[in-house]
């Protein structure tokens, strides 16, 4: 497959206005009129042909002004035809089988309905059009069907017409917002709705509909809730207003990704429309309504202004990324919902950063853009806005980001575009700042304080490491928020924030009779990676007294990965061992006693860093020694705070179910205190996880026990497990979680249990939610993925090669993991690369799958 490139950009040489597609709905057969009116574009090169996309589609006719076409050919899946006045209509039909579409790319068939998923390149496979970001029309679209199979009919816009003729119907529907063919959308299915309204600030009322399967009513309150708040944030935020007055949101089983924006009729996939307390977790709930805000606020941040092409896609994901975590953080907890991005943010963006898949937030060339829909391009792209905002400040930058609604609502617009309104809005200069867009590469910033006098200097270095096609990099502007705190006193005199632009820098402060605590990367104000000289006595200081709760949360993490590095690498005396493990008991314990901590904040301080952290910490990772040391921390742990972490459940346990922030808190704590047990006593913890299962009145705990639990070697396990599924059979995304539990588990047999779970007659490779309930909880499980004698690689390599003609697109996402071969120890790294080449000797590989597999062996 070719290389696209970003430098290769030309406007397409024909425009669009008005385009109108007729669908005659059948599961089986689809036959699609489109009526495209085109004409040259003044801005585009002359071109004596019109070249529209396709993607495995079969051309019944093509008549150009009102006679066959004859003029045209294929090439590869387009069709080009030949155009020689400046202004011509083009009809063309095709006939689909959404039934054999198994890619879930265009128009499909889920559980008897029919829906689309037209993002990226979606849209060639319903018809042939120029299917590119940049080509924007207003669509007008008659769908008509079997009125018993398909009583709901929807697509993009308002509703225009409907009607009936014997056992069919139809419906007209009109977008007047001139869109890109990847926002078109349409669903006809037997669903029903929960109906709502929201009056906008001018005063608008907007029919608001969530449309689910028939018995899934009552689990859509949240999402609903979820929408309205949306809503009404975005106009108090960000100034922005809705502006259709219909807006539909459809839940569907089958679906590749979370859920997806297109105009006026946004598709999501079950996961993160349906919930309640029986069924939900409060990590579903959260996810949810980040999900749902997401994809509302892209009504403005990728269809009001879109893409110019693919290389742009940051524009509006690292954007709309940005505005969901915002919102989330101003409907729960902000330090908590900060933490939890960081998470994301370090365990899957910095690996990808610092592995063979590296990329910029705007890469530079693609084979397949789905490859692209990547942590780096969506959160790593939502930190560099981010530390714009930081910068400028929230009011400066909400003058930016009004500057760029303002000057490209309406467009197609580019990275470059974005950057221009903020630096002009919001009166930053961003020169060399654009290098965030245009480097791979987590930055390395080295810290070093020094005391001298009565003046605190404070040395900072950064590096950009090499990354694919990068050997050199410049350095970039980082923005570190710090503070440096007296330590007779514990307090410090103002958050300061200093931005570095050079490859050093030097900050001094005076008036400190004594060397300050220092505190750094505040609120985690750059996505960099700190590498400092630090003393332990001072981390259990910040941990127990930073009044950034994220930089309290970090003094914890890097107290225990500072203790877990040293320990893998065999550095550590018995002495040393015991200081630095009493140290971490020391800290956690001021932790659960200090009362001025909710439990959810308590919760993220108690957490330990993942194993994907840590082997990111280290050139050359062992798993197994990983998972070894950081299970022994745990023990270690589980064992010395063993009186405080019953009084912390026994406290936790009291609090009645509520959706508030400190019943979460409570569950959230107790869960992580069963999961302690487990490392220090297991024969307790089993039983403590089973008491927490059989009391459960709520998913959260009920999970959090069986989580445990399948990790254990217990009678409870086997009972417990079987409940749960007996409970829950029918429902499909409890069954994901139970296949998920087994899969992400502690047990030392996972590979034995996936490998039973895949010949399970639940599990099938035809829906996406199910394939990564099982193989993406595998695949993250470092004990079980990384099974030192290669069996876990071969299972994924297995799960790749079968899944690929199935869902090409979900297949390559399981390459990664893969991929970071480089960075393992040498038995297990040839293992992996085996498997890699297994893969890429395979005939007939999907250009998703290829292109991962050729990029990871580079
Ligand atoms: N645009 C694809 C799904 C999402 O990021 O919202
Ligand atoms: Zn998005």
């Amino acid at each position: 497959p070719p290389e696209i490139r970003r430098e290769d950009y030309t406007p397409f040489p024909w425009l669009l206005p008005a385009i109108r597609i007729d669908f005659e709905l059948g599961l089986e057969k689809t036959r699609v009129v489109a009526t495209l009116d085109v004409r040259r574009n003044p801005a585009g090169e002359p071109s004596p042909a019109i070249r529209l996309n396709g993607d495995g589609i079969e051309l019944v006719s093509l008549k150009c002004d009102g006679t066959d076409c004859a003029d045209r050919m294929m090439d590869g899946d387009d069709l080009v035809v030949t155009l020689e006045g400046d202004k011509h209509t083009l009809e063309i039909v095709t006939e689909i089988d959404p039934s054999a579409n198994s890619q879930l790319m265009g128009l499909y068939a889920s559980n008897g309905m029919l829906c689309t998923q037209c993002e990226a390149e979606g849209f060639r496979r319903i018809t042939f059009f120029p299917d590119r970001p940049d080509v924007l029309s207003t669509y007008t679209v008659r769908m008509s069907g079997p009125k018993a199979q398909f009583p709901v009919l929807l697509c993009n816009g308002n509703r225009t017409d409907t009607g009936e003729e014997g056992d069919s119907h139809w419906a007209e529907w009109h977008d007047p917002w001139p869109k890109p063919s990847y926002l078109f959308a349409l669903v006809a299915g037997d669903l029903v709705a929960r109906s709502d309204s929201f009056t906008t600030m001018s005063g608008r009322k907007v029919e608001l509909n969530v449309w689910v399967r028939d018995g899934d009513l009552d689990r859509t309150e949240h999402a609903m809730e979820s929408l309205k708040r949306s809503m009404k944030w975005d106009e108090e935020v960000f100034g922005r207003e809705y502006d259709l007055d219909l807006f539909n949101i459809v839940a569907v089983s089958d679906f590749n990704m979370g859920a997806m924006e297109n105009k006026g009729l946004n598709i999501f996939n079950t996961k993160y429309i349906l919930a309640d307390p029986e069924t939900a977790t409060d990590g579903d709930y959260d996810g949810i309504e980040g999900v749902i805000g997401h994809e509302y606020f892209h009504n403005w941040s990728g269809n009001r202004i879109t893409c110019r092409d693919w290389f742009q896609l940051s524009l509006k994901e690292g954007f709309t990324v940005l505005r969901d975590q915002l919102f989330s953080a101003d409907m729960g907890s902000a330090p908590v919902k900060r933490i939890e991005d960081v998470r994301v943010l370090r365990g899957v963006q910095f690996p990808e950063d610092s592995g063979p898949l590296a990329h910029p937030i705007r890469p530079d060339s693609y084979r397949e853009i789905s490859n692209f829909y990547t942590a780096t391009v969506y959160n790593k792209g939502a930190e560099v806005i981010r530390m714009m905002r930081t910068m400028a400040g929230e009011e400066a930058f909400r003058k930016g980001t009004d500057l760029y609604f303002e000057r490209h609502d309406g467009e197609a617009a580019t990275c470059e575009d974005f950057v221009t309104s903020i630096e002009e809005g919001a009166g930053l200069d961003l020169t060399r700042f654009r290098r965030w867009y245009s480097q791979a590469g987590t930055p390395k910033v080295g810290v070093a304080l020094d005391h001298d006098g009565d003046v605190a200097r404070l040395r900072l270095t950064q590096n950009v490491p090499p990354t694919p096609g990068q050997p050199d990099k410049q350095p970039m502007p980082i923005p570190l928020k710090l503070a440096l705190f007296d330590r007779a006193t514990g307090t410090h005199r103002g958050e300061e924030l200093v931005v570095f632009d050079e490859d050093s820098a030097e900050f001094t402060f005076e008036g400190f009779a004594e060397k300050p605590v220092l505190s750094i990367n505040r609120t985690f104000s750059a996505p960099v990676s700190i590498e400092r000289d630090v003393v332990r006595e001072d981390l259990v200081f910040l941990a127990a007294r930073d009044d950034d709760p994220f930089a309290r949360y970090e003094a914890m993490q890097d107290l225990m990965t500072g203790y877990l590095v040293a320990a893998v690498s065999g550095d550590l005396g018995d002495n040393e061992r015991e200081a630095a493990r009493a140290d971490i008991a020391q800290a956690m314990q001021s932790v659960i006693e200090d009362d001025a901590l909710d439990d959810l904040m308590r919760g993220e301080l108690m957490s330990m860093p993942s194993q994907a952290y840590l082997a990111e910490q280290m050139l050359i990772a062992d798993p197994g020694r990983i998972h070894a040391e950081r299970e022994a921390l745990k023990a270690d742990l589980g064992a010395r705070l063993a009186p405080q972490f019953h009084a912390l459940y026994d406290r936790a346990e009291k609090v009645a179910f509520s959706l508030d922030a400190e019943a979460k808190g409570a569950r959230k704590v107790k869960t992580l205190l069963v999961a302690y047990a487990a490392a220090s006593d297991p024969q307790k913890a089993a039983e403590l996880a089973a008491y927490q299962y059989d009391r459960a009145d709520n998913m959260t705990d009920r999970q959090g026990a069986l989580m445990v639990l399948a990790g254990l070697d217990s009678v409870a396990r086997t009972g417990r497990l079987l409940d749960f599924y007996e409970r829950y059979r029918d429902n499909a995304l409890v069954v994901d979680k139970w296949f998920s539990l087994q899969a992400a588990s502690l047990h030392p047999q996972v590979v034995d249990h996936v490998k039973a779970l895949r010949e399970h007659p639940d599990f099938t490779l035809r829906n996406p939610n199910r394939v990564r309930a099982l193989y993406m909880a595998f695949a993250a499980n470092p004990a079980a993925f990384h099974a030192a004698d290669g069996e876990g690689y071969r299972m994924v390599a297995d799960l790749i090669l079968e899944l690929d003609p199935i869902n090409a697109q979900t297949a390559a996402r399981f390459v990664p993991p893969l991929g970071r071969w480089r960075r393992i120890e040498a038995g297990r790294s040839a293992l992996m690369h085996q498997a890699l080449e297994r893969i890429a000797a395979a005939p007939n590989l999907s250009r998703d799958t290829f292109e991962q597999v050729t990029r990871s062996l580079g």
